[in-house]
Formats: C-alpha cells, structure tokens, sequence
C-alpha cells in the first residue's frame, strides 16, 4: 500500500460534532503520561471548554485541573509567535528564513572548527509526548553526528532504564501495573494520588483504581519519608530514611529467600541468578538492614511477608527511589521483589505490554555506537549523557566543546542539578537557541527563541509508546485547533534545519532531497498534505503495525475513531518471548549490581555534614508539572508559591514559626523563602516543591520579568550521583535553615 497519504490531515480529524461556529474535538492531554481522554469545546480557532472525554474507552473518564486549563498555555500572554533573535539586551522579530539560515550559518562554522560535538541539544520530558519530535531530533543530530547529547533522564528515569538494560535485555523494556487484579500493593517513592500512576506507563486513573481495590479488601503500602496524600490513604506507611530504600527492599529480599516464600518456579525457570542473590542476602543482616532505612526489622518482615503471600501483588518504584545515590540498587531491588515472588506478566503483578508497535524492535535497529563523554569518560545511557555534565562540557576548552546548544522542550536550570552553575555555562554559549512557547529561566540567554506548537495545536499518535499502556490501546491524538501562523512543530525544525546545514537528515544520503521534492510538488500541486510530514511514518507504523489480540490494525479505524480503540482485552503470557537477554530469561542478578549492594553493605550509614544537619525532600503540587504551569492564574491563584515545610520540633529547636522567612542552604547554594510547619515529615526531613523560581521573559513586550517561587535546585551539588545510572542526587542534598530577621 502507499504511505502517500490520500487525504489532507484536515480530514484526517475526528468528526467534529459542530454547530455554527462552535466544534467538539475529542482527543487526549498530553502533559503526562496518564493521557486522559478530552473533549474540547472550540469556538472558531480558540478553545472555549475542555471537559473529560466520558466515552474514551481507556481513560477513567476523568482528569485534573492541568488537563482543564491546557489552554491557557495556549493563549499565554507571554507566547513567543514569531522567532526572536537577540540583538543586545533585547529581541527583535525574525523570519523563519532567517532563522534558519543564520542558526545553520553558526552551526557550520562552529563544527568547521571544533567538529560536530561542539553542537548539543538538552531535550526535556515534553519532548517525549510528541510522536513526532525526538525521532527527528535524532535524525538532525544524526545529520550532523554530535554526540553532545543531553536528556531528562538524568535527573529521572535512567535508573529504570539501566535495570531493564540489565534485567530484561532492553532499556525500554518497563513492566505496567496491573492494577485491577492486584491484592497488595507496595508503592516506593511514589505518590500517585498527586503525580497520577505514570512513569514509562499509562495506567489512567490508577490511584483511584488502587483505592477501589483496597475497598475489595486489597492492601496498599506507600513507602515514603513523608506522609503524603497517598501515604495517609495507605494501609501501612513506612516513614524509610531518604536514600535508604535499598536496605528496605533488600532486607524484605532477605525475608523472602530466608523464609521460602519465592515463587519456585519463576526463580527455575524464568529467572537466572537468584543463587547469587542467596548469597547477597546471606552476607546481609537484617537488624543492620532496618537500622539504615529506619523502619523497625518487625514491620519489615510483616510487609515482606504480605507481600510474598499476597494472590496477586506488586512493587512500584519511581522518581523517591531514583533521584539519589543508590537509586539503580533500590529499583533494581524493587524489580527482583516482582520476579522472586512471581508477579511478573500475572494478572495483579507487572505484565508486559507489547503494543501495536514493537518499539524494543525498533530501538535495536536505531542503536546507536557507544559513546563516552570528553570530560568524565561515562557511557551514554537511554541515548544521552547526563546533565549534570553540560556545564563543564560547555566552559572546558579543546576539540569537541559543546559551543552551540538547542534546548528542546526544556527547563534545565530549574530542573536539573546546581542551576546557577548551569546558568552561568549556558552565558558563554557561541549560541543558545529554544525551542519552547515562552522565554523561561534556562532561555535567558538564548540567542533564538523559536516558537513551538502545543499539543492542543498538534496531531499525535504515540505508537512508540503504545507499550507502556496498561491494556492494548490506540488513539489518534487529534490537533483541537490551529498554532499561530508563526509556531512550528519541533520535526519540522529539525528537518529544516539539517537542510539548511546541507546535511543528511538521519546521516541518510538522499533523504533531504526525497523531502524537498515533496515540498516542491505540494506548492506546484497546491496538495499541501502531499509534503513528506510524520503524518507518512504515522501510515506507515499502523501499516506494519502487529496483531493484537489476532486483529490487525487498519488506519481507516484508527482515525475513524476520535475516543480511541481498547484492541482487546489485556494478554498475558507475551514477556517470556519479548525478553532480550540472549537465553530469554531475566537476569535476577546483574553481577554490576551485586557489587554496588556489597559496596552498600560495606559503607558506613551515610551522616550529615557539619552545618547541614537536615536533608531536602521534594513534592509535587497537583497544579504544577515540573517547572512550568506554575504561572497560570487559572491554575495558582495568584501569590501561590513554593515554601519550605519545617516538623513543628526542627522548628521549634531553631525558633522558627510557620510563616517566618527562612533561609535554606547548601554547600553549593542558598534560597530564601517562608516556613510552614508539617508533622507529617520525618524528622531531619525540609520539603521544598522543586519546579519554582523560573522567571518568564517578556521578549516581545519588554515587560519585567515574571517570578514565582524559589529554585530549590539552586542548593543541589551536580556532583552527586548515582554512578549506575548517572541520575543526580536531588532529593539528598544536605541543608541547614536559619531563621532571617
Ligand atoms: N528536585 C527535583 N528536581 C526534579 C524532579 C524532582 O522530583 N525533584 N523531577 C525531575 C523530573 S521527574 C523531570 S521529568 C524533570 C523535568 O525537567 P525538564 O523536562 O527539563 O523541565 P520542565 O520543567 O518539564 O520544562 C519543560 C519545558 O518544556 C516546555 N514545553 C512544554 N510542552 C512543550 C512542547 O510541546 N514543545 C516544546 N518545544 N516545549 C514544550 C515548557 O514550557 C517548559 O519550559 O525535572 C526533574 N527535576
Ligand atoms: N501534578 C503533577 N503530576 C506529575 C508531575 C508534576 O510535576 N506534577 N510530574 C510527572 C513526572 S515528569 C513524573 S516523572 C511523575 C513522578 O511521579 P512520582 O515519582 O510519584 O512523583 P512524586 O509525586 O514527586 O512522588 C515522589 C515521592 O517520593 C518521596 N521520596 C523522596 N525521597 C524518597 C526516598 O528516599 N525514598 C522514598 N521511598 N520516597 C522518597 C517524596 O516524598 C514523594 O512523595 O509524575 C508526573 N506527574
Ligand atoms: S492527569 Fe492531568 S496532566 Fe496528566 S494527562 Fe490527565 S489531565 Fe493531563
Ligand atoms: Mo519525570
């Protein structure tokens, strides 16, 4: 069949409901992975209303405040409509021509110089929920053949990136949550009751789902330092010492292997390598074990014990366990947990999703060369090197310096580690460009701002993550209105500008020309959709597309069906044969591992330094994704910002009163904001929100700057981090307070 589409995307929309001026479009939210299904009520081209979509067949039929007011990020005051080049202080207005032509210019020049490393890219967690925009990223950096390639990972997910590395054979190989059927859940850094149950999955509306089994007699543990929203709803809550929750989770190893209660076939048959962790567990010993996660041996061994008893159970580690030092080691622990005591692909365990698509396949044929850094040396991980990298890449002189950097949909000075440090780096650019809707913290010295296009504005269809839903899935993620003339969808740019730079995008001889063929015949032909656009790998993906549950996939379903299509009911039984490990069976033990643990075991409890007796926690406010929304009146009424939460004894201990200003700080840095007092965190425990203190700039206007909130990131030493899956350590950072007068 041709991939050519045959009719514009227009038509390729859902069938609007539609009265005079008004439509209904159905489609999903794209600022976290639990894609709720809308409907959008738009008046002309403007957004007037957007509801929860009751008949998607996936979603809970529900959705947050977020998903609500997506459109004010649409119709920001602040929106970037045009390119803005810097001249000076200030921005002026541009062309895209002229964008392109002069960012194209620079680059060249500058790989001419110091070869094509000296051009990186940082590309943020949005990035990832278009279907279109990394894969072209990557077929630009290919053009161009940087390695400086930088990631969200880092300062997320990479530690479940290497455990499935190790574990399954594949980085993207990550289990779903099989909610409905679970009977005990053990949830390790997590609070799903505001983050919703998403990490490298979709399991829409999974809190709410949890606690519908609790109801049927299901028992819920939350594992966190701090009694959070889904903590308080838990059955037990065990209050672990930040960092500490590879000593749990290996103590309830211990518990299980000590006590017989593995599951004796998967431990045969599915798995390799459970002998040697006998033998870690022997060289183990409990009461040490429950001193350095201080939760009390008998509760451990209670929790242990449940859980291996339970039908049907399941551990969910997240970002609480990545974003310190031992992070890989707690999650790899949390993954052995599920394959000792055989939840793995049953139903109330963690299954395998295959997806229409088969994304691991798709991985492998893109692999790309090992690549070790210039200054540390570390291996990529998931694609990329780690953040906390970039500055000194970018201020250290020699071949291969990062002298260019774009950052795709990304707000790293907030986000990452030791934003000034970040900050003062991204100052001595050649040249910064962002790709983004606004001009925020990590933009300030950006030398172009290209205006992207929101997903409200965009056509989607996620099949690369067609695996991460909890039960087979598609939908097509319909554009609900029309971007501003000026905005353009990230691939675009990056073709563009690999054309520009007279280089082959994808490092694909031809590929340019085939591309700029097809422009020339859709202006000759005025057949606008006959432009080489993702709409052709969408047709082409669905063409390919497997079997599942023994139906293939046909396009014409796919767009004829606005809420989406549940392809059938959820298969067990597939993780055995998608394994990538050579003898198809999962590596219990990775030898790299068991040497990190023993490495743990060794080492004294970690102490706080001197001076900075508390460690700083984090949370995430319902309304705030990372380091944006947080400007939205609809969303924060305004005056709402970050504080620091302070136990009422720490408090009383320094004099500090809810309400004081209190300046928190650091080896590396210092914040200054207002206490509020909260039992409901461990003691030596102070939360800040992380994600505040992002100015936005007003380039076309030249308004002041807008500020919410303090940077508590600010206070984060880019050196600490876990060296399994280079993550820096934002959630362990030592801190002292003081009370200002
Ligand atoms: N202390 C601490 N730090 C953390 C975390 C933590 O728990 N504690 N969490 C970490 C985690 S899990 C993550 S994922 C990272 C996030 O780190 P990042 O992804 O680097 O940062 P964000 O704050 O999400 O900024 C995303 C930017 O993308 C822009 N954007 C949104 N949608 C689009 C789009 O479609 N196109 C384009 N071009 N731009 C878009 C937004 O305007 C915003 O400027 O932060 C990490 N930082
Ligand atoms: N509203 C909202 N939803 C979001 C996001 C958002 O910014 N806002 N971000 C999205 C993104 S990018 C991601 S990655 C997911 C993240 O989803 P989650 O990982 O569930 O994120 P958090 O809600 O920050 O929950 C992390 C919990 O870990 C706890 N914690 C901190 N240190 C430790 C520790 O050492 N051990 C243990 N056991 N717990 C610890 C914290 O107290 C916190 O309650 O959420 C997504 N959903
Ligand atoms: S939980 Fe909120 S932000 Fe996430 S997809 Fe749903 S509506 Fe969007
Ligand atoms: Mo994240």
């Amino acid at each position: 069949m041709s991939i050519v589409p045959t009719e514009s995307l227009g038509d390729a929309r859902s069938p609007a409901t539609a009265t005079a001026d008004t439509r209904t479009v159905h489609t999903f939210c794209r600022y976290c992975l639990a894609a709720c299904g809308i409907e959008v009520t738009v008046a002309g081209n403007r957004v007037t209303k957007i509801a929860p979509d009751k008949q998607n067949p996936h979603s809970w039929h529900d959705f947050c405040a977020k998903g609500r007011t997506a459109n004010q990020l649409v119709e920001h005051p602040r929106r970037i409509l045009n390119p803005m080049r810097r001249v000076g202080d200030s921005y002026v207005e541009s062309t895209w021509d002229e964008a392109l032509s002069d960012i194209a210019a620079r680059m060249n020049a500058l790989i001419d110089e110091g070869g094509p490393d000296s051009i990186g890219v940082y590309y943020g967690n949005p990035a990832g929920f278009s279907s279109s925009n990394i894969i072209f990223m990557n077929g630009w950096l290919d053009a161009i053949g940087t390695k400086s390639r930088y990631f969200v990972g880092s300062v997320d997910q990479n530690a479940m990136h290497v455990v499935a590395e190790a574990m399954y054979g594949s980085q993207l190989m990550s289990p779903v949550s099989d909610v409905d059927h679970c009977d005990y859940f053990l949830l390790v850094g997590t609070n799903p009751a505001v983050s919703a149950w998403n990490w490298l999955e979709t399991v829409p509306g999974g809190w709410r789902r949890a606690l519908e089994r609790q109801k049927a007699g299901a028992t819920i543990v939350v594992v966190d330092p701090v009694a959070t929203e889904s903590a308080r709803k838990a059955d037990v809550h065990l209050a672990v010492r930040p960092g500490q929750d590879w000593a749990l989770l290996l103590a309830m190893v211990t518990v299980i292997l000590d006590e017989g209660l593995e599951h004796e076939g998967d431990c045969v048959d599915l798995a390799t390598g459970v002998d040697d962790l006998r033998a870690l567990v022997a060289d183990a010993d409990l009461d040490d074990l429950a001193a350095r996660c201080e939760v009390p041996r008998a509760q451990i061994e209670d929790v242990a014990r449940g859980f291996a008893r339970a039908t049907a159970a399941m551990v969910v580690t997240r970002t609480g366990v990545s974003l310190h030092e031992a992070g890989t080691i707690a999650e790899w622990l949390g993954h052995v947990l599920n394959v000792i005591t055989g939840r793995m692909d049953r139903p109330g365990g963690r299954r395998f999703e295959r997806g229409y698509v088969d994304a691991l396949r798709m991985f492998e044929l893109a692999k790309v060369e090992p690549h070790f850094s210039r200054l540390r040396g570390r291996d990529m991980i998931a694609g990329a090197h780690a953040l906390a990298e970039l500055p000194d890449e970018i201020t250290t002189p020699g071949h291969g310096q990062v002298r260019a950097l774009v950052i795709n949909s990304g707000n790293p000075v907030v986000s990452g580690p030791d934003g000034a440090k970040l900050d003062a780096a991204l100052g001595q650019l050649d040249l910064l460009v962002a790709v983004d809707f606004v001009q925020r913290e990590s933009h300030r010295h950006a030398h172009w701002l290209l205006p992207a296009v929101h997903w409200l504005e965009r056509d989607d269809l996620p099949a690369f993550t067609s695996s991460m839903h909890d039960e087979p899935f598609v939908q097509y993620g319909v554009r609900a209105v029309e971007p501003p003339a000026g905005a353009r969808e990230e691939w675009r740019i990056w073709v563009d500008l690999a054309m520009a730079m007279r280089r082959p995008l994808f490092g694909a001889r031809g590929v340019n020309g085939v591309i700029a063929a097809t422009r020339r015949v859709a202006t000759l032909t005025r057949r606008p959709h006959v432009e080489f656009s993702p709409h052709w790998i969408n047709r082409l993906l669905v063409a390919t597309s497997r079997r599942v549950n023994g139906s293939r996939l046909r396009w014409r379903d796919v767009i004829g069906s606005p809420h989406g299509i549940v392809l059938g009911p959820r298969e067990y039984g597939h993780f055995r044969e998608a394994l990538r490990t050579d003898d198809k069976r999962v590596h219990a033990a990775p030898p790299e591992f068991l040497a990190r643990t023993r490495e743990l075991l060794a080492s004294t409890p970690p102490v706080a330094p001197e001076g900075f007796p508390f460690q700083l926690g984090n949370r995430r406010h319902r309304h705030s994704m990372n380091s944006w929304l947080n400007e939205l009146p609809g969303l924060h009424p305004s005056g709402r910002t970050n504080e620091v939460l302070i136990h009422p004894d720490d408090a009383a201990a320094l004099g500090i009163c809810g309400g004081d200003r209190v300046r928190v700080f650091s080896h590396v840095g210092s914040i200054e904001l207002t206490a509020a007092l909260s039992p409901r965190l461990r003691r030596g425990l102070v939360v800040v929100d992380h994600g505040w203190g992002s100015r936005i700039f007003d380039p076309s206007g030249g308004g002041e700057p807008q500020s919410f909130g303090v940077n508590r990131n600010l206070l984060v030493d880019g050196e600490g981090m876990d060296p399994l899956s280079q993550t820096s350590t934002l959630s362990a950072t030592y801190v002292g307070l003081e009370r200002l007068a």
